[in-house]
């Protein structure tokens, strides 16, 4: 038998007029998600607490501060959410804490595990010792607003991913199914993930967990499988396909991602974990081959490199338990795709800019010997054929 605490007193749900702190919100999905709660013009405030890794990016919040309305209601604080003097101060303003703040990429986790660890362990940390405090002080009455009322406990959303159930070969991973990460992004990202459910069962805190599958739309950082593709085959440079490039992964589009985590934050249970699956799995190959059509241009770009270590052949998740919620995901993906690589191709400024002086150094160390070990990709993204060859490309 478990002996959970009661969550801490919680009043006003999260809803307009809410303070939103944002944690990681001048990134990739945080960004999307900002502009998406300013947009509907709802007394919303938002402050964005972001350190501007090489991941993090004020043009993409450039929608709000345009907008006078929306700019009104925001604030950007560049800071660590590791650091308490930081955090401190804004949970205390906040009545729920949004956490996307990450290293996001798995190829840099295993260039250099070190930063994902501070991130994700430690930083998770330090948001949920202050979200306690906050709570005590709402339990004790001296949580109050400027006119002296009382204040709920804040509201805790952990943004967590798919890559903590590990590989799955066959199915469906489930919220209850163990954690088994695979990589050191992945076992950071689940250690946090643990360390919130940890700090629900023994101090009470009021919490959510969202596990997104892999997230692609505009803004992502073109480090990324997708965007990496498309800025590079937009110069005619060579695609790293990593082995036979038949990995699974389930695709879900930003808006969507950004969509479930705003209604999680509404009306999820507290102390429940939610997939948030996009219902678009398709192989690397077929996502290659799609983008490559988007964009008319050859098969022949793509090289076979070296893979992955630890590759994760396939992601795939159960989403019954955010459907029964009432959330849909909107974007179909071929639709989605399409409009993103399209995106792409008409904001050369924005990935240009991205792929900035640090680019060239990390694209070399990821990329220089797999290039030198590649070989031409064998034609045929969609499937192998029984003899073990593959089948003819439909661009062929
Ligand atoms: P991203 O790399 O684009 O953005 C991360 C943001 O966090 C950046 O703005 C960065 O500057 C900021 N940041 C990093 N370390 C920080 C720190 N210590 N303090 C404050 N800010 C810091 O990542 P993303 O793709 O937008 O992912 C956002 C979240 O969603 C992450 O937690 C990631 O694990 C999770 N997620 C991502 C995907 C995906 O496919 N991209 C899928 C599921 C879950
Ligand atoms: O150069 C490449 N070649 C290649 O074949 C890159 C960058 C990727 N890949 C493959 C690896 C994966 O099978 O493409 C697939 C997708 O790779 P990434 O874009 O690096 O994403 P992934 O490793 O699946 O992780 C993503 O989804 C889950 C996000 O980066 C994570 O932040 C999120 O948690």
């Amino acid at each position: 038998m478990t002996a959970d605490r009661a969550p801490a007193p919680s009043g006003a749900r999260v809803g307009p007029g809410s303070h939103l702190l944002v944690c990681g919100g001048a990134g990739f999905i945080g960004s999307c998600f900002v502009r998406e709660i300013l947009a509907v013009r709802d007394r919303t405030r938002v402050t964005v607490l972001d350190k501007l890794t090489y991941a993090g990016n004020l043009a993409n919040l450039a929608a709000v501060t345009n907008d006078p309305e929306q700019a009104a209601r925001y604030r950007f604080v560049r800071g660590d959410i590791a650091d308490p003097a930081i955090v401190g101060p804004l949970v205390a303003e906040a009545d729920a804490v949004i956490d996307l703040a990450a290293e996001s990429h798995v190829d840099r986790s295993i260039l250099d595990p070190s930063a994902f660890l501070l991130t994700g362990v430690l930083g998770v940390h330090v948001l949920l010792e202050a979200v306690r405090r906050e709570s005590e002080r709402a339990m004790t009455g001296e949580r109050r607003d400027a006119d002296g009322r009382r204040r709920p406990a804040p509201r805790f959303l952990q943004v967590s991913t798919d890559e903590v159930y590990g590989s799955i070969e066959e199915g469906r991973s489930a919220e209850a199914d163990p954690l088994a990460p695979r990589s050191p992004y992945a076992a950071a990202k689940a250690a946090g993930d643990l360390l919130v459910q940890s700090y629900r069962a023994t101090y009470g805190l009021d919490v959510v967990i969202t596990r997104g599958a892999n997230t692609y739309g505009p803004y992502q950082h073109p480090e990324k499988l997708i965007p990496l593709f498309t800025t590079n085959a937009l110069q005619d440079l060579p695609l790293p396909l990593y082995g036979d490039g038949f990995q699974r992964r389930d695709w879900v589009h930003v808006a969507d991602h950004a969509g479930a985590i705003a209604f999680v934050l509404a009306h999820g249970k507290s102390g429940e974990v939610y997939n948030v699956p996009g219902g678009g799995e398709r192989t690397n190959r077929e996502i290659v081959a799609e983008l490559l059509d988007v964009l008319r241009k050859p098969w022949t770009l793509v090289r076979s490199v070296p893979d992955r270590p630890g590759h994760d052949r396939r992601y795939a998740m159960d989403g019954t338990r955010l459907a029964a919620l009432g959330w849909r995901a909107r974007v179909q993906f071929d639709e989605g795709l399409e409009e993103t690589v399209a995106w792409y191709r008409d904001n050369e400024a924005w990935w240009r800019a991205a792929r900035g002086p640090e680019w060239d150094d990390y694209y070399s160390t990821q990329y220089r010997e797999r290039f030198a070990a590649s070989v031409a990709a064998p034609p045929g993204p969609a499937t192998r054929t029984a003899d073990g060859g593959w089948a003819p490309d439909r661009d062929e």
